[in-house]
């Protein structure tokens, strides 16, 4: 019997991140989260790209144009949408977690999907770096395993 996972290590693994502008504050949070964990499982520098997009729904259009250059190992997408007074919301969540998935099979390459749906503000904060952790540094770790998987499998 075999048993294969992915490593917390990313060798020399690639990684782009994408991160949407809306919801900035939210976003800058998450985005420091997912490179403090890329950097403390020695990643460097030069093996990181950072993508900025208007809105969570432009994300899975950037994914795609990554994953075609083939040159990543991993895509990290972050973001924020937060639930608003229309039906906005469930169109904007919907067509960035649909396209996200899209890509990732399409392509063959791991997208972590780091974009925060919440019903409000405060919620969002929670998750990006106060008391429910940093969903941000919890995609780029996910990210790190599952490129040291696809290589193995
Ligand atoms: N984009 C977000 O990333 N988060 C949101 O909460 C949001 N809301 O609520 O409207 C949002 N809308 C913009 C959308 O992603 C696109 O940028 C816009 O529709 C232009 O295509």
């Amino acid at each position: 019997m075999n048993i294969i996972e992915g490593n917390f290590s990313t060798s020399n693994n690639k990684f782009a991140i994408i991160v949407s502008r809306f919801n900035e504050f939210i976003g800058q949070n998450l985005l420091e989260g997912a490179l403090d964990c890329l950097k403390k499982h020695n990643c460097s520098e030069e093996n990181i790209d950072i993508i900025k997009v208007p809105g969570a729904f432009e994300i899975p259009f950037a994914a795609q144009k990554l994953a075609e250059q083939k040159k990543y190992n991993a895509i990290i997408c972050l973001g924020a949408v937060i639930r608003g007074a229309t039906p906005h919301f469930d169109f904007v969540a919907n067509s960035a977690s649909n396209g996200i998935s899209q890509v990732s099979l399409k392509y063959n390459i791991p997208i972590a999907f780091g974009v925060l749906t919440t019903d409000n503000i405060e919620q969002a904060i929670e998750r990006s770096g106060t008391k429910s952790g940093n969903k941000g540094w919890d995609a780029a770790l996910t990210a790190i395993e599952m490129a040291d998987l696809a290589n193995k499998i």
